[in-house]
C-alpha cells in the first residue's frame, strides 16, 4: 500500500501564498474559505478527500498506525476495525448545541442559543491554531442520492481521521462531489475539531441563516460528523422550512406482501427507539412471501411531487448504528451487514479480538469498551451507546431505489416513542392536522444517545427535540402547511414498542414481530379494515392485530392496546402546558386540535 505521506494530495502546509498556489478547486468560494481556515487553524498538511477506496485504506493504516482503530479478529470480521473514543466523549451532547440564529425568538425555546457573533468569536478562539501538528481534511460530500434535485451538499474541514473515514462511510464523499459543488456553486460548510477533547471547551454551534457549523472538541458521531444530524437535520429543516419541503429523522422502510404490492413508510421514533432496527426488520417465519426493503435508518428528506405526493429520499448512504441489542434474532441484516468492512466505536472484545456487546447471545468479553479486562463489576462490556460505522450497501435488504434521484412515495408516516405505559401499540390519527398534533405531542424516555439521565420520559416532537434547527412553533406551523398544498397527503399513526406489565417485562415481542402492526397500518391506508374510533385517534380493533404463532395471548393484546381515559387526560393537559410554552407562535390550529380532544377526554 502507498504511504500515506506520499499520497499526491496532501499539501504541506507552509504559507497562505502557498495554499493558493495549490488550490484543488476552481470555486473560489470553497478555496477561499478553506484558506481562511488553514490560516486560522494552522494544520501540517491539508488532505482533499477524492472518495476512492484506496484513500479510505490509507485512512485505515494511518489509524492502525497511530492507535486510532484497533483491528479485530480478520479472519471472521474481515475489514473490521474498533475505534475506542475517550470515556468522556461517547453521545450527542445536548446541553452543548446551539441553534445560533440572528434573533433569539427563530431558534426557540427547543434550542440553546448564543448570539452568532458571540458564538463565532469564542469558535474562533477556540479553532486558532488547534490543526497544529495534524492533518486537515476537507470533505465534499453529496446528502442524497448524486445528482438529484432533491440533494444537497456540504464540505466538512475536520482534524480527525476517524471523522474522515466515517464520511467516507456514511455519505456520498470524494470528487464527484466536489464536481457537482463546483456547478451550482452552493454548499454547507462544516467545520470540525477534535480539539483537545475537553467537555468544558465542547460546542456544537449552527448558523442556520449563514448554513455553516463549527463543532469543537468531540470525535463522536452525531457532535463531528457534520453530515448527519448537524447538516441533514438542523440545518437542513431550516432550509426545507423556507423551501417547502420536511427534513425529519425518519427511517424510510418498503413493505412487500406477498402478491408484490409495496408500500413505503417514513417513521419518526427518538434515538435508541428502533429505527434502525424497524428499517431492516426481516419478516418473522409466519410470514412467508413478505419482504422488506430498507431505504434509510435515521433521515428522511421529503418532498411534495407535481400530483402532490410526497416522496422520499434518505440522504445518508451509510449506517451509524446502536451496537447492543443487535443479533442473529432481533436483527439478522444487520448483525450480518456489521460481519465484514465495519467500524465498531466502543464495543468490547472477546478472547478471539471478536467485537462484543450486551445481547450479542454468543462469545464473552474479555476487554471492556475502556480497554480494561472485563469483569462483571465494571457494568457494561460494551458501551450502552456503542455504535458501528458501515456502507448502507452491506445490507443485505438495501432497496436499489435508495439510489432513485425522485425517492419514493410515502404511504404512512408513523411516529412513535419509548413508553412504558400510557400510549397503546398503535393507533391512527384522524385527519393532518390531529397527526400534526400527535406528532407534536410525542413523549419517550431518554437513551444513552446523548449525555445525561436515561429514563426520563421527555417531550420529544416528531422525535426532533435535539435536532430542529429552528422554532418548533414555526415548525409545526410548516407541517400544518402541507395540509392545503395535497389532497392525498400520507395518513398518520403513533406506535409504541415498548408497552411494559406490571414486572417490568415488554408486552410486545416487537423486531420483527412489529410487521404484524405495520401490516394494520398499510390496510388502513388502503381501507381494508375497520378501527374503533375514540378520542385519541382510531384504534385496531382487537382481532385486527393478527397474533397467529406468537405468544401473546388476547389479554395481553388488549392491554396493549387500552386506552385509559383518565391517563390520557392528565397527560393532554401535560401536552397542553407544553405547547403553551411556546407562546404567541404556537399555531392557532395545534391549539383547536388539542382542545378538541381535551374536550372529548373529559
Ligand atoms: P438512533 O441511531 O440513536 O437514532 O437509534 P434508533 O432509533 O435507530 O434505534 P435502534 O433501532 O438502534 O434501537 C435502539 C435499541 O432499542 C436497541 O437496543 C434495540 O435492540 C432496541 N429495540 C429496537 N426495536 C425494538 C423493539 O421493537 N422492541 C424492543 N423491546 N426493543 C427494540
Ligand atoms: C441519534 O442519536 O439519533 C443517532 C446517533 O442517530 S448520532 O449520529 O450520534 O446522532
Ligand atoms: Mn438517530
Amino acid at each position: 500500500m502507498e504511504s500515506f505521506s506520499k499520497v499526491a494530495i496532501l499539501r504541506p502546509y507552509q504559507s497562505s501564498t502557498f495554499y493558493a498556489g495549490s488550490m484543488t478547486t476552481r470555486l473560489k468560494a470553497l478555496s477561499n474559505w478553506v484558506n481562511d481556515i488553514a490560516e486560522l487553524t494552522k494544520p501540517d498538511q491539508i488532505h482533499w478527500c477524492t472518495g476512492t477506496s484506496e484513500e479510505y485504506d490509507t485512512f485505515v493504516q494511518e489509524m492502525l498506525g497511530g492507535g486510532d482503530l484497533l483491528e479485530l479478529n480478520q479472519d471472521n470480521y474481515p475489514d473490521c476495525y474498533l475505534h475506542r473514543s475517550d470515556p468522556k466523549d461517547v453521545a450527542r451532547v445536548e446541553h452543548l448545541t446551539y441553534v445560533c440564529s440572528e434573533n433569539e425568538i427563530d431558534s426557540g425555546p427547543n434550542n440553546n442559543w448564543m448570539p452568532p457573533t458571540k458564538a463565532k468569536e469564542m469558535m474562533m478562539g477556540f479553532f486558532s491554531g488547534c490543526m497544529q501538528g495534524r492533518t486537515m481534511y476537507v470533505i465534499p460530500y453529496c446528502m442524497g442520492p448524486m445528482g438529484s434535485s432533491y440533494s444537497r451538499y456540504g464540505v466538512e474541514i475536520t482534524d480527525s481521521t476517524y471523522v474522515a473515514a466515517n464520511m467516507y462511510l456514511m455519505t456520498r464523499m470524494g470528487n464527484e462531489a466536489l464536481s457537482n459543488i463546483e456547478e451550482t456553486g452552493s454548499f454547507i460548510k462544516g467545520l470540525h475539531s477534535i480539539g483537545e477533547l475537553d467537555p468544558d471547551r465542547r460546542y456544537i454551534m449552527h448558523f442556520p441563516e449563514e448554513l455553516s457549523i463549527m463543532s469543537y472538541g468531540s470525535g463522536y458521531g452525531g457532535n463531528a460528523l457534520l453530515g448527519k444530524k448537524c447538516h441533514a437535520l438542523r440545518i437542513a429543516s431550516y432550509q426545507a422550512q423556507t423551501e417547502g419541503w420536511l427534513a425529519e429523522h425518519m427511517l424510510i422502510v418498503g413493505i412487500e406482501n406477498p402478491e408484490g404490492e409495496i408500500h413505503y413508510l417514513a417513521c419518526a421514533f427518538p434515538s435508541q427507539c428502533g429505527k434502525t432496527n424497524l428499517a431492516m426488520l426481516i419478516p418473522p417465519e409466519s410470514h412467508k412471501g413478505w419482504k422488506v426493503w430498507t431505504l434509510g435508518d435515521d433521515i428522511a428528506w421529503m418532498h411534495l411531487d407535481n400530483e402532490g405526493q410526497l416522496r422520499a429520499i434518505n440522504p445518508e448512504a451509510g449506517l451509524f448504528g446502536v451496537v447492543p441489542g443487535t443479533n442473529r434474532k432481533t436483527n439478522p441484516n444487520a448483525y450480518d451487514a456489521i460481519s465484514s468492512k465495519t467500524i465498531f466505536t466502543n464495543v468490547a472484545v472477546t478472547a478471539d479480538n471478536e467485537p462484543w456487546w450486551e445481547d450479542k447471545e454468543t462469545g464473552q468479553p474479555v476487554t471492556d469498551w475502556q480497554g480494561r479486562p472485563y469483569t462483571s463489576e465494571n457494568g457494561d462490556a460494551a458501551h450502552p451507546n456503542s455504535r458501528f460505522t458501515v456502507s448502507a450497501q452491506n445490507n443485505p435488504g438495501y432497496s436499489s431505489l435508495a439510489e432513485a434521484a425522485e425517492g419514493v412515495p410515502i404511504t404512512a408516516l408513523v411516529f412513535g416513542g419509548r413508553r412504558r405505559g400510557l400510549a397503546p401499540l398503535v393507533y391512527q390519527a384522524k385527519d393532518w392536522a390531529h397527526g400534526v398534533l400527535v406528532g407534536a405531542s410525542v413523549a419517550s424516555e431518554t437513551t444513552a444517545a446523548a449525555t445525561g439521565e436515561v429514563g426520563i420520559v421527555r417531550r420529544d416532537p416528531m422525535a426532533m427535540k435535539p435536532f430542529c434547527g429552528y422554532n418548533f412553533a414555526d415548525y409545526w406551523e410548516h407541517w400544518l402547511s402541507f395540509e392545503k398544498r395535497s389532497e392525498k397527503l400520507p395518513k398518520i399513526f403513533h406506535v409504541n414498542w415498548f408497552r411494559r406489565d406490571k414486572n417490568d417485562r415488554f408486552l410486545w415481542p416487537g423486531f420483527g414481530e412489529n410487521l404484524r402492526v405495520l401490516r394494520w397500518i398499510i390496510d388502513r391506508c388502503e381501507g381494508r379494515v375497520e378501527a374503533d374510533s375514540l378520542p385519541i385517534g382510531f384504534l385496531p380493533k382487537v382481532e385486527s392485530i393478527d397474533v397467529s404463532g406468537l405468544d401473546v395471548s388476547p389479554d395481553v393484546l388488549a392491554q396493549l392496546l387500552a386506552v385509559d381515559t383518565k391517563e390520557w387526560h392528565e397527560e393532554m393537559l401535560q401536552i397542553g402546558e407544553y405547547l403553551e410554552s411556546y407562546g404567541d407562535r404556537l399555531p392557532e390550529r395545534l391549539k383547536t386540535e388539542h382542545q378538541t380532544i381535551l374536550e372529548a377526554l373529559t
